[in-house]
């Protein structure tokens, strides 16, 4: 059964968030008669500044937890669609605390799917491919939608466990919601905690990048706005309980990825460390995204790594002012896990 509608008022959880906050970016841009609700708890991952400049007549920022059932029940009415991004993101913070991840990702989505079921909403729940577990680096096959789940970290567990809560409401209360997993997103925004960004900001800080293991590990790269497009696609024609895989055939080593990055700014291509493994590393990730492409159009805009890239690399050169508070604690973690 199709779920198409056209929404009017959008509630994004996580909205100030990477990828949240590029989406609601992308609506207010592309989707002119569309307001948005943020709401988010402004975690250390959070930035209110990620949503500066967009028009307050459009944007409302609420602060507070997505498992504050007293706060949903209060903001709900009046809007007609919930798109979940909210939640603890980071798998090496998972390994050394998993608490939080169990209770933003597996309590909060309950939360939401009981105030969809009550007020019969719209719900788009934001998921990564890494609930599929990882692939050899030489197998042919890429995660397809009904593949089973064999997730591996606290957090990609804890977002399994979330995408199963969404199957069961769809089934037996039979809400309307449906499910995307993607592939790992760059762009603006992004904590300077993940790969790409902490790498760019620590050669712009004259520190040498660190990469994990072998370097070997692959990951299949899309930019965030074409993410957007893609929960904007699903989210307004996608087919009710369905689950959507998000990918732009973008598979690169992490090793390649940062000599793209020393090459870009002018570094020589062995200026980096290795540093000690993540544990329970997954291998490699690659995302099928057919489904997507063939019943609802969608396709990338940005073809070009090494371009996305270099405008990624001028974003964090030109806007210091966003990333610079988060950098010194965000290190000083990665330094007391030997990392
Ligand atoms: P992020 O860590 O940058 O942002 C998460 C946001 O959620 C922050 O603004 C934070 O303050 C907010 N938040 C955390 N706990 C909250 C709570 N209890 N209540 C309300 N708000 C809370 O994450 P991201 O990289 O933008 O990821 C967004 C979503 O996309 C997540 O669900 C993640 O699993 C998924 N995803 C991410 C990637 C990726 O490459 N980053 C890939 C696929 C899927
Ligand atoms: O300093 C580093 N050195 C390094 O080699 C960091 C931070 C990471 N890595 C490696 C680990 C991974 O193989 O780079 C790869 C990417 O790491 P992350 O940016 O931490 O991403 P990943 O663990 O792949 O998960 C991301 O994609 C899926 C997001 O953080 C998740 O939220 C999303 O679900």
């Amino acid at each position: 059964m199709s779920c198409a509608f056209d929404p009017a008022n959008i509630i994004v959880t996580g909205g100030c968030g990477f990828i949240g906050s590029n989406f609601v970016r992308h609506v207010v841009e592309s989707h002119p008669g569309v307001c948005l609700t943020v709401l988010d708890k402004l975690t250390y991952a959070g930035s209110p500044e990620s949503l500066a400049g967009l028009p307050e007549g459009r944007v409302r920022l609420v602060v507070g937890d997505v498992c504050d059932v007293e706060l949903l029940e209060r903001i709900v009415p009046g809007h007609d669609a919930i798109v979940h991004f909210a939640a603890e993101s980071h798998n090496d913070n998972s390994i050394v605390d998993p608490d939080p991840f169990i209770r933003t990702n597996v309590e909060g989505t309950f939360r939401l799917l009981e105030v969809v079921r009550r007020h019969g909403l719209r719900y788009h729940h934001v998921s990564t491919d890494e609930v599929y577990g990882d692939l050899a680096l030489d197998e042919p096959r890429r995660f397809r939608p009904e593949d089973p789940y064999r997730p591996s970290s606290p957090y990609s567990s804890t977002k399994a466990s979330s995408d199963l809560l969404v199957r069961a409401w769809v089934r037996t209360y039979g809400i309307c919601a449906t499910i995307s997993n993607c592939s790992n997103n760059y762009g603006p925004y992004q904590h300077v905690e993940k790969f790409i960004p902490r790498q760019v900001t620590n050669i712009i800080c004259g520190v040498r990048p660190k990469l994990y293991g072998d370097g070997r590990n692959v990951r299949d790269w899309i930019h965030t706005e074409d993410h957007s497009r893609a929960v904007w696609d699903i989210l307004t024609r996608g087919r009710q309980g369905e689950t959507y895989l998000i990918g732009a055939d973008g598979e690169r080593s992490n090793l390649d990825v940062l000599q793209t990055i020393l090459e870009r700014m002018g570094r020589p291509l062995d200026a980096f460390d290795w540093v000690r493994d993540r544990p329970g590393h997954d291998r490699r990730y690659a995302i099928d995204p057919s489904k997507l492409r063939e019943e609802l159009g969608w396709k990338p805009i940005h073809t070009s790594f090494s371009e996305g890239i270099d405008r990624t690399i001028t974003w964090y050169r030109d806007n210091e002012w966003w990333w610079r508070p988060m950098k010194a604690a965000t290190e000083a973690r990665y330094g007391r896990q030997g990392k």
